[in-house]
């Protein structure tokens, strides 16, 4: 009689109990724990080179989803920054001064998030680290006491990507017959060659200021062929792309900060903006495209994973955590001797002792209809699968747009392509 009457107490208090469990787990949908990717990226160029414009200006042509299905984000005090630098950049009316070069104390990162829309909100796809520094820290001699030069050379060896920047206007000067091209891009070489040749990650360049090349070659891939072949005439860059190109594809960017017809060299040599000149820029989404998806391309498939993991994972905590829970208060409630009696006697294989498991078991012992909860859990992992497609589907857009430039640059001009990637 004794026995009975526990087993009925019991009875009502697992009823309760199994209802508590199906309010928690109600009151907590499933989510996925996802992870943004980062990539660090350096641009490896001398001083005056146009690292600091180039960045202004790709910020701005991809600060919204025009001409592609992302756009990309910063905190709000590296966007203030990039912009003063766009705006002073573009400013013809006032002295005509751009922007001043980076000092040697402020080497930085600039962190963008790159976004795509999923169900018309804002989701992160990956993060850019992008390096800013002065580019005299790559050949000048430290400063006695510096680590500044020691730090740069850390960020650059663990740099995902590499970006060579040549500069475009030192370019002009080797092709006009001026002394101090070949002398510059032999410096530049001198300073790119050993850090790229030891470099595990991809590498691409860029010619910067393509705007002051335009006169070279009215039409623009012979233009580049001319520009190409000045520099493949350097033994060292030959042995870099050969290097480099057995495994992948090495392309040369031309871009331009500024676009065509802004700025012209003046008598003296400098680089002046033309009055009432407006900015275009030209190509400067490119160089990034070139890199990003080589380097998602690594890590995809083990995203994919993570995100499965996740969801099994927060599926059997969820299961594990209830069966603690639920044995925990069987106990407070009843002894444990006499809890598991009480499971014996009903027939419970205590193995299958998950928070689903239960709530099923106590649901069917308890006379409601067991399929409530399984239905439930179905619902949320069919929703987190769905989820987990979009973000896929999403992820493949912005490749596929990225993938869509550095194409369409090089149906354009088929001399962007330095090596076949098989070779
Ligand atoms: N015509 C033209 N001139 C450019 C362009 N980009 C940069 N310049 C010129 O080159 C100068 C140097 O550009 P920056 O972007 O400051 O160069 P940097 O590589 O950041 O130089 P450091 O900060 O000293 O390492 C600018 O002040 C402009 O005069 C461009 O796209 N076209
Ligand atoms: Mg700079």
């Amino acid at each position: 009689m004794a026995v009975v009457l526990i087993i009925i107490t019991l009875g009502i208090l697992l009823g309760l109990l199994a209802r508590r469990i199906r309010a928690r787990r109600a009151t907590t949908p499933l989510t996925i724990a996802e992870t943004t990717p980062t990539f660090n990226v350096v641009a490896l160029g001398l001083q005056g080179s146009g690292k600091t414009l180039l960045l202004a200006s790709m910020y701005h042509r991809l600060k919204s989803p025009a001409g592609q299905c992302y756009f990309i984000t910063a905190t709000r005090d590296d966007v203030l920054q990039l912009n003063e630098w766009y705006l002073q950049m573009a400013d013809t009316a006032a002295t005509g001064a751009w922007p001043r070069g980076t000092a040697k104390g402020e080497t930085r990162h600039f962190t963008f998030t790159v976004k795509t829309h999923i169900d018309g909100a804002p989701h992160p796809i990956l993060n850019l680290r992008y390096l800013e520094y002065a580019g005299e820290l790559l050949t000048d001699l430290q400063d006695a006491g510096s680590t500044k030069q020691k730090e740069l050379f850390a960020h650059i060896d663990s740099a995902d990507a590499l970006i060579g920047v040549l500069d475009g206007y030192r370019i002009r000067q080797h092709a006009d017959g001026h002394p101090e091209g070949p002398l510059h891009l032999e410096r530049t070489l001198n300073a790119l060659l050993p850090v790229m040749l030891e470099a595990s990650a991809p590498i691409s360049f860029v010619i910067t200021k393509w705007d002051l090349l335009a006169d070279l070659h009215p039409d623009e891939d012979t233009r580049l062929s001319i520009v190409r072949n000045l520099l493949t005439s350097n033994d060292h860059f030959r042995s870099l792309i050969t290097l480099h190109g057995a495994t992948r594809v090495v392309r040369l960017i031309p871009v331009s900060a500024v676009g065509p017809g802004f700025a012209t060299i003046d008598p003296n040599g400098e680089i002046v903006k033309t009055p009432q000149g407006a900015v275009q820029p030209t190509n400067v989404d490119v160089p990034l495209s070139a890199v990003v998806p080589g380097l998602f391309e690594q890590i995809e498939s083990r995203l994919d994973h993570d995100s499965i993991a996740a969801i099994r994972a927060e599926v059997d905590r969820r299961t594990r955590q209830g069966a603690l829970e639920a044995f925990a208060s069987l106990t407070t409630f009843a002894g444990q001797l006499a809890g598991r009696t009480v499971l014996a006697l009903l027939g419970t294989p205590t193995a299958a002792f998950g928070d689903t498991m239960l709530g099923f078991f106590l649901d069917s012992r308890m006379g409601t209809p067991p399929d409530e909860d399984r239905a439930r859990l179905s619902r949320e992992l069919n929703d987190a699968e769905q989820r987990l497609e979009n973000i896929q589907l999403a992820r493949r857009r912005v490749m596929y747009d990225m993938r869509r430039k550095v194409d369409a640059l090089e149906g354009r001009l088929p001399y962007s392509r330095l090596t076949e990637g098989g070779w």
